[in-house]
């Protein structure tokens, strides 16, 4: 399987992440990509090239301009402002308040565009962003060419909203690259979210549409980030009812629970005949994830591989989440 992959996704390298009150360094970080190119390269997975030129204004198709525009001057905006950290907001446009009111203000802005905090913005954060979205389109591109591909995305981007960046995300790579396909004619995209978390944003873009079906297995968001989201009962809306599945389950969940949800989803997607498959994988279910509640072993990671493959839909794998920098590389893999 061929791999898209970014040098330039250390562009964004933030060195904050808020974490139980304290400001830690980030569990995204630049070492994660570079841990899965290792294990890639060393067990000869197939071949690694970069991205080619692409036209980025599918992204409009996925956020808004107001988004867009935030993103670019944020971090300018806040040093010009005098702070001394990195940009992270402190207020928000909660239900008691006025939440349809763009402030001019960055600290206003920021808490109207953030949607979780944890993710700091920094000096080249979107210029890492931008490129992350060039992996996947130009994996997209190249599916055609083969049966499934791999986007080695980073900044991931199934947390990021049509108009909200958090949970590390900031453009929604994965919905990006299902607008890609529909543009070059694609009818029906089928997205499966093996993530641990549930993929609030691509959920939101897709929530109303029925050529997108977006189906995830995830933590309990009562339970688990991003909280607000990813209830059974969340089924989509108008055109799109029927189109959104979501599995929440408890913590401690094993492999072999977690499959019986994997093969529901599944006989859906067969149901649903897509043209291509997208995969928000995150490996963020294993074991030992510093901040997830699954149980999923590093031998189950291959075994997905296997009931995946078996669908034989031309499949597009987007990184997400994984935070166990000792096995995301052979989980990835
Ligand atoms: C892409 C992705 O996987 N984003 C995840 C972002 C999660 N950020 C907040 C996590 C807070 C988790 N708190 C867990 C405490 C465990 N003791
Ligand atoms: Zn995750």
């Amino acid at each position: 399987m061929r791999t898209i992959y970014s040098k330039k996704h250390i562009l964004h390298n933030s060195l904050t992440e808020l974490s139980g009150g304290k400001l830690i360094k980030p569990l995204e970080s630049p070492d994660r990509i570079k841990i899965i190119l290792k294990e890639i390269s060393n067990r000869k997975l197939g071949p690694i090239s970069e991205p080619t030129k692409q036209n980025l204004d599918v992204i409009y198709k996925v956020h808004s301009k107001n988004y867009v525009k935030f993103l670019e001057t944020a971090w300018h905006e806040w040093i010009k402002e005098g702070f001394q950290g990195e940009a992270i907001p402190t207020v928000w446009p909660s239900r008691s308040m006025n939440s349809k009111i763009i402030p001019v203000n960055i600290e206003g802005k920021l808490g109207y565009y953030c949607l979780a905090n944890e993710t700091s913005i920094s000096k080249g954060t979107i210029e890492g962003a931008y490129e992350s979205v060039k992996v996947v389109l130009t994996a997209a591109d190249m599916l055609h060419k083969e049966k499934s591909i791999f986007a080695l995305c980073r900044p991931p981007g199934h947390h990021a909203s049509k108009d909200q960046y958090g949970g590390y995300c900031f453009f929604n790579n994965i919905a990006i690259a299902a607008e890609r396909f529909i543009e070059r004619g694609a009818k029906k995209i089928f997205i499966l979210d093996i993530d641990f978390h549930h993929g609030n944003g691509t959920q939101e873009i897709f929530y109303k549409r029925a050529d997108v079906f977006f189906a995830s297995l995830h933590g309990d968001p009562m339970h688990a980030f991003p909280h607000f989201l990813g209830h059974a009962d969340e089924r989509g809306a108008e055109d799109g009812v029927g189109f959104n599945l979501n599995n929440p389950m408890p913590s401690n969940t094993t492999y072999l629970k977690w499959k019986k949800s994997l093969k529901k989803v599944l006989s859906e997607a067969e149901n649903f005949k897509p043209d291509f498959l997208l995969v928000s994988l995150g490996v963020d279910t294993f074991e030992n994830d510093p901040i997830s509640f699954f149980k999923l072993k590093s031998d189950d990671y291959l075994d997905v591989g296997r009931i995946i493959s078996s669908l034989n839909f031309p499949t597009l794998f987007v990184m997400e989440g994984g935070y166990s920098m000792n096995e995301i590389g052979l989980n990835t893999v």
